[in-house]
């Protein structure tokens, strides 16, 4: 992953969301400058893989979380406008529907991969606890893949359980597999898609690799696995873009999983297909 100063030379946008408005766990917002700070802790990307990004400045709070979603939207567009790949550093999960929404500007058949420890369609908990719940019902997403998911409510089982565009792959169906089988599983639910944007809460890792976040939740993906994911996506080239949210440095221990999450990007950003 190499930055340039060249927007145009870029096949790869990077922006952050810093907001933690639409939440009652304040610190999302601190994420997108602490992870900027390790991607030099990297020297090169273990795909070899050397693409150029350019980086943009963050999106702020603006004074409601209506504008701030809005202006998220509106600034998305303008990078996909360009045929820009993107990358969003979060800010919490609320951030991920103005993205999506970005997106069904340019394309008709969209498949979502949701890595979570939650599913996030508990509707009486919008915005960030039910942002998928909103995002399964945008007409142009055809279908959604969830992995990791370890905690949900009976109302989330119900919903996920009846609605055939979403695919769930609960933790507890993917003990001893390799993650590029489960990569492979996923890229099947959705091979009807036109274009594949990943939605990765940092919660789906293991809290003793990524404690760093809101909601502690046992029994997660290793971080090898998640790299290994991550690897095996991207270099699908329906991929456009992912976000990485709910890293929250003040509850981190020696930046571990800001540093993870810049690892994530950066193993993410080298693996794309850039044309
Ligand atoms: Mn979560």
């Amino acid at each position: 992953m190499e930055f340039t100063k060249s927007p145009d030379e870029a096949g790869i946008i990077l922006f952050g969301a810093a907001v933690d408005q639409g939440t009652e766990n304040p610190g999302c917002s601190d994420a997108p400058s602490k992870v900027r700070q390790h991607f030099d802790d990297f020297y090169f990307s273990e795909t070899a893989g050397n693409n150029k990004v350019f980086d943009r400045a963050d999106i702020v709070e603006s004074e409601t979380f209506e504008k701030t979603i809005d202006s998220i939207f509106r600034k998305t567009v303008e990078f996909l406008k360009h045929n820009k790949k993107i990358i969003c550093i979060g800010g919490n999960h609320s951030i991920t529907l103005p993205i999506v929404e970005a997106l069904t500007r340019f394309h008709e058949r969209i498949g979502i991969i949701h890595v979570d420890a939650h599913p996030d369609c508990q509707i009486d908990y919008f915005p960030y606890g039910d942002v998928m719940g909103a995002v399964s019902q945008l007409p142009e997403v055809k279908k959604i893949a969830m992995l990791g998911l370890r905690n949900w409510s009976k109302y989330e089982y119900d919903f996920i359980s009846n609605n055939p565009k979403i695919k769930a792959i609960p933790m507890k169906n993917i003990t001893h597999q390799k993650m590029c089988v489960i990569a492979e599983e996923i890229e099947h639910h959705l091979e009807n898609c036109d274009v594949i944007y990943v939605t990765f809460d940092i919660d789906a890792i293991d809290p003793s690799a990524a404690p760093g976040t809101g909601c502690i939740e046992p029994g997660g993906l290793t971080a090898r696995e998640a790299i290994e994911f991550i690897q095996h996506i991207a270099k699908n080239e329906k991929v456009v873009g992912m976000d990485l949210v709910e890293i929250n440095p003040n509850k981190d221990i020696s930046d571990m999983t800001s540093v993870l999450g810049a690892k994530l990007i950066f193993e993410f950003a080298d693996a794309l297909v850039i044309k």
